[in-house]
């Protein structure tokens, strides 16, 4: 029998084996969160298996934070930049996917990973920019810098004071890496000079951008949490700089700004579309709030067929929002548009890929696209 070897010793690796004997049933273990319960996300590299019929079991799917695995296929690569769905099923407690490597190294991942380098890639080249300045909010628990990207044309004859303060955050969830993948899109756009709704945003806007909300969780390879084990999308309303510093510099940031559109870019495990989940249950909501939500939904579909409004989260019941979620804490406490946006792990149903799924190139299209909704509203948003 051929020598196996699998390794996670890289930029959010994680898997448990549990026996790499028989390359015909590879056994595996999801891992959970460094310091919490939630186990989804893997990520990790197989050698030796070239030529070989390989079958990947993970025995405990169906005990994830999310074990709605239906519809849902592993990814792989052999060169780590183009990543590609394989045959996967799910019999309600062990998913099993599978296919015969054509070489020695390939990787596979819960979705297409976005590594720390490419986030400081994407710093870079956004640092280029004669409208970007990169400003630094603090440290994470690990020691990691905090960014955010502030992005405007100095220029403009609107002046500083009337432009409006637009937030796109990312990431909170570490293993939902479309939210990165969205963020480039959407800064690829944004400073591309030759773009007309660009041109008009940046000279009526101020944006705010922070592509990774956590670094930390990121690169330990964590789904949901931080360094400390907390879900930075539930500390909101009391942040701590010993818990969740992350939440806390970019809270103290807005209130420094103000923000008058927030955007807050995610991945959901189960759902096969794109949708948003605004602030509806806030007890600040209000109908101008409503119709600046519906205006900005109508024009994001008129662009884009990957974006619908059909399927999506149960709406939250009238004062009955969670305040500690990012979308509604902002939302209420600016009075502002304020949306999460959520992108699939899976595929979008109304537009499938059958070589793809959904995928980090989709969602940097998707997040580009948003920059027409943004661009719709803009002039209403006070
Ligand atoms: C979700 S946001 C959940 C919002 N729910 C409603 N009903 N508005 C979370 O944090 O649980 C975002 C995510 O994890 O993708
Ligand atoms: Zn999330």
């Amino acid at each position: 029998m051929p020598k196996l070897h699998i390794s996670t010793a890289f930029d959010s690796g994680s898997i448990e084996v549990v026996s790499l004997d028989d390359h015909r049933d590879i056994q595996l273990r999801i891992k959970p969160d460094n310091a919490s319960e939630f186990a989804q996300w893997f990520h990790f590299r197989l050698q030796g298996a070239a030529g070989l019929p390989v079958t990947l079991r993970f025995l405990n799917a169906g005990s994830s934070a999310y074990p709605d695995w239906h519809g849902y296929r592993v990814v792989a690569s052999y060169d780590r930049q183009h990543w590609f769905r394989i045959d996967t099923e799910f019999d309600g407690q062990v998913m099993s996917a599978s296919l015969t490597p054509y070489t020695n190294s390939i990787y596979f991942a819960y979705f297409e990973p976005y590594s720390w380098e490419r986030h400081l890639d994407l710093l870079g080249f956004a640092a280029g920019s004669d409208k970007v300045e990169v400003e630094h909010l603090g440290a994470t628990l690990d020691g990691r810098d905090m960014n955010v990207l502030r992005i405007t044309n100095e220029e403009s004859s609107v002046p500083v004071e009337h432009r409006k303060q637009v937030w796109l955050i990312a990431r909170q969830h570490p293993g939902e890496t479309m939210a990165e993948w969205f963020v480039e899109g959407f800064l690829e756009r944004l400073l591309d000079g030759d773009d007309p709704v660009s041109r008009v945003l940046l000279d009526k806007c101020v944006f705010h951008v922070v592509p990774n909300m956590n670094p930390d969780g990121s690169v330990r390879g964590n789904l949901r949490t931080n360094a400390a084990g907390a879900n930075l999308n539930r500390e909101w309303g009391t942040p701590t700089l010993a818990r969740s510093p992350e939440v806390y510099l970019v809270r103290e940031k807005m209130r420094e700004t103000g923000v008058d559109l927030f955007l807050d870019a995610h991945g959901d495990e189960a759902r096969p579309y794109n949708f948003v989940a605004g602030c509806e249950g806030n007890p600040g909501y209000t109908p101008r709030l409503h119709h600046l939500e519906e205006a900005f939904k109508a024009a994001w579909i008129a662009v884009s067929p990957d974006f619908q409004d059909v399927h999506g989260y149960d709406k939250d019941a009238p004062g009955e929002a969670n305040l500690t979620l990012a979308t509604n804490w902002v939302g209420q406490h600016f009075d502002c548009l304020s949306y999460t946006i959520e992108m699939p792990f899976k595929d979008n149903a109304n537009l499938p890929d059958e070589e793809y799924g959904w995928s980090g190139e989709r969602s940097k299209k998707l997040g580009a696209g948003v920059l027409n909704a943004v661009y719709s509203v803009i002039d209403t948003v006070r």
